[in-house]
């Protein structure tokens, strides 16, 4: 028996060897691979999901504040939870799977990656940028909410990108000087996912600004009702339709209920893919797994580096920058 095969069925008694071999198997034959990554893939490295425990920030469904008529009702409330999930992915570091799929990109040429996720720790681990399509957009981008006005930011990193967006702190902050506040603020952040945490009220004239309209500028990420972003769409297109068809589709800490993310998976097995998923719990829509699936239930940090490790190996180095 493989190495991998062994340390998997060791780690998860349920996964069977056998699956883990035929998987193996069929990656060795496979050129043309798809993966569809989900906020499961993130929740190893401390950042929580959208559905089901974890969703919920304060009172709100996270997935109440991801549309464009929240930002319009209450741009301050919607750029206090951006801001924090900034700050939240800001101080979280790239798990095993990022790195593995990051390499196994840099292995296989016809590997494509759809991500949902906007919290930048795929881009951290090193996946090459043109073998990633942020479905979703990103946290790091900003652009301006005045539908006439094309303004964009990419990569700001700012944290907090406006001072009245900063977490609150327990005592005041010693500001004198930035050492001091720095220290401070590492000790003593509230956590105002947290109900019983008051929220700062934030003026709207203290939110990120256009410096081309004077517009309130929004995160870069995709809401409800939005279209992806321009050039995506057309790119997973031209994958799913070029002539050699797809061999394997991995489907990582997704829920698959958002379209048109999820409608990839039956796109991919139409066009021949075989389907793996990888998930802590059996959480697609009933009927869409069949029997030529796999369903490796799991940790996607365990479980992903052991499934390309005959591709990507013992990834040497990364532990030292978990
Ligand atoms: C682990 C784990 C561990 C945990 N290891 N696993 C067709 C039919 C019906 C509706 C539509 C349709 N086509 C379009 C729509 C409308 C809509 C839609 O899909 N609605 C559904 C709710 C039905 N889609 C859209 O509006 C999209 N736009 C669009 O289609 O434009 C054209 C159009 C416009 C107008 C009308 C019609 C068409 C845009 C969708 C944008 C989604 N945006 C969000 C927010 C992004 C910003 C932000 O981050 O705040 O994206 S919503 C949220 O859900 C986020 C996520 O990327 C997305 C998916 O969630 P994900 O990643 O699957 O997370 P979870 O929490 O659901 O699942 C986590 C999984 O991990 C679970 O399974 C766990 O078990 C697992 N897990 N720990 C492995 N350690
Ligand atoms: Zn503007």
């Amino acid at each position: 028996m493989a190495a991998s095969t062994t340390r998997l069925s060791t780690l998860y008694p349920h996964i069977p060897p056998s699956a883990i071999e035929s998987f193996h198997a069929h990656l060795a034959s496979s050129t043309r691979v798809l993966a569809l990554l989900g906020a499961g893939l993130s929740a190893s490295s401390g950042l929580p999901t959208f559905r089901g425990a974890g969703g919920l920030w304060r009172t709100h469904e996270a997935t109440d504040l991801a549309t464009p008529q929240a930002f319009s009702a209450d741009p301050g409330l919607v750029w206090q939870f951006y801001s924090y999930r900034r700050h939240m992915a800001l101080n979280v570091k790239p798990n095993m799977a990022h790195y593995a799929l990051a390499e196994f990109a840099k292995k296989m040429p016809g590997f494509q990656t759809l991500s949902q996720n906007v919290d930048g720790l795929s881009p951290r681990a090193g996946h090459p940028a043109e073998q990633l399509k942020l479905l979703h957009g990103s946290l790091f981008d900003v652009k301006c909410h005045n539908f006439f006005c094309n303004y964009v930011e990419t990569a700001n990193y700012t944290d907090p990108i406006v001072p009245a967006l900063a977490l609150p702190t327990d005592e005041d902050v010693d500001l004198t000087t930035n050492a001091a506040r720095e220290a401070s603020r590492e000790a003593r952040e509230l956590d105002i996912a947290d109900i019983s945490v008051a929220l700062p009220d934030v003026p709207e004239t203290a939110l990120p600004h256009c410096p081309s309209c004077g517009g309130l500028l929004r995160p870069g990420v995709v809401w409800f009702g939005e279209s992806l972003p321009a050039g995506v769409l057309e790119t997973v297109d031209a994958f799913l339709e070029d002539p050699l068809g797809v061999d394997l589709i991995l489907v990582i800490g997704t829920s698959a209920r958002v379209f048109p993310a999820a409608g990839y998976i039956e796109i991919a097995r139409s066009r021949g893919a075989r389907v793996a998923v990888i998930n802590t719990e059996m959480d697609l829509p009933p009927g869409q797994l069949t029997k030529d699936d796999w369903f490796f239930q799991g940790d996607a940090a365990v479980i992903v580096p052991e499934l390309l490790r005959p591709v990507v190996g013992d990834l040497e180095g990364v532990e030292e920058k978990l």
